[in-house]
């Protein structure tokens, strides 16, 4: 069986820059044949996106707003999609929002906004995304979250969003039990530490980073291109028994204790 995504359409949702996870797995998928939907929450990155669309091989992506607290947004983000493609065959959810403040510190400093706005932005969006995402998926898909270890264990610092990764990681759950009756399956990757925009402003992000080259498994940090080959894995049909799944891709720092 082949990794070719001729011919399947894919939304993906929270490209920032060049260095974005989502970005990654969008290239993945770009070399794998795939036609490629892109969407933004702010203004400030619309131009970003497109730009960074340009930069692709087929640079007729549609790049669309839809920011997640907004149920208006999401719904008019799919109307549109399914007005100009139809059918689509996967989504890659790459959205996490915390205030700075509640991310460092004790856990139990976090108030009833700053929580709620964590699990509405970074859990609660893979379902409604799920759902409108759903009608358009009728050959079957595939939808890709990703989570990080935070989420299981207690990490320094990442205090309220690892509440809110073990809320989306039972979304994925949930959501794979619903949607399985309709051939799509639903995985989330948990990805080891990657220098990215949201990662900017960790203070000791180089002494995470320093502790995995020593420690994991492997030896090394994980890259996006890892993280966007596995994405291509669960976008395919290689991986059609696989669904409720968290797989780490994380040179295997988890099995450590
Ligand atoms: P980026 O900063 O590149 O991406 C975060 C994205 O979240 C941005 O594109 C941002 O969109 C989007 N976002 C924030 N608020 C909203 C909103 N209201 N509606 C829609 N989109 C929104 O960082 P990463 O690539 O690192 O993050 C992607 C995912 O990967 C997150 O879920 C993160 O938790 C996860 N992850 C990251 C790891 C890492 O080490 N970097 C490790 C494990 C998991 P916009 O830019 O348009 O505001
Ligand atoms: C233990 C780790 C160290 C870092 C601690 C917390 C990281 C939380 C991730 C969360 C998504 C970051 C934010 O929400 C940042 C936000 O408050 C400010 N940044 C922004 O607004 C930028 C401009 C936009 C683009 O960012 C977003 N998110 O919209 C965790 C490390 C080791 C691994 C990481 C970084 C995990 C992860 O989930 O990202």
């Amino acid at each position: 069986m082949q990794l070719s995504l001729q011919g399947k359409t894919y939304v993906i949702m929270g490209v920032a820059n060049k260095r974005s996870i989502a970005w990654g797995i969008a290239r993945a998928l770009h070399a794998a044949g795939a036609r490629l939907i892109f969407t933004y929450a702010g203004e400030r990155f619309e131009n970003e996106v497109k730009k960074l669309v340009a930069t692709l091989e087929d640079d007729t992506a549609l790049v669309l707003p839809c920011d997640v607290t907004k149920d208006e947004e999401i719904e008019a983000c799919f109307a549109q999609i399914k007005e100009q493609v139809g059918v689509i065959h996967g989504l890659a959810h790459c959205i996490a929002f915390a205030n700075k403040e509640h991310l460092e510190g004790e856990y139990m400093n976090v108030d009833r906004e700053g929580f709620l706005l964590a699990h509405n932005i970074s859990a609660y969006s893979l379902t409604a995304v799920a759902k409108a995402a759903k009608e358009l998926m009728t050959e079957g898909g595939s939808i890709v979250t990703l989570t990080y270890l935070g989420g299981e264990r207690v990490v320094q610092n990442y205090n309220v969003m690892g509440v809110a990764k073990a809320s989306l990681e039972a979304s994925v759950k949930y959501l794979a039990n619903d949607l399985g009756k309709y051939g799509i399956r639903v995985n989330a990757i948990s990805a080891g530490p990657i220098r990215t925009l949201s990662a900017k402003g960790v203070g000791d992000f180089n002494s995470i980073l320093k502790e995995i080259e020593e420690r994991a498994p492997l030896r090394r940090t994980t890259t996006q291109e890892e993280v966007g080959d596995t994405a291509l894995f669960l976008f395919s049909d290689l991986s059609r028994g696989v669904t409720g799944e968290i797989i780490h891709v994380d040179s295997g720092y988890h099995i450590l204790a």
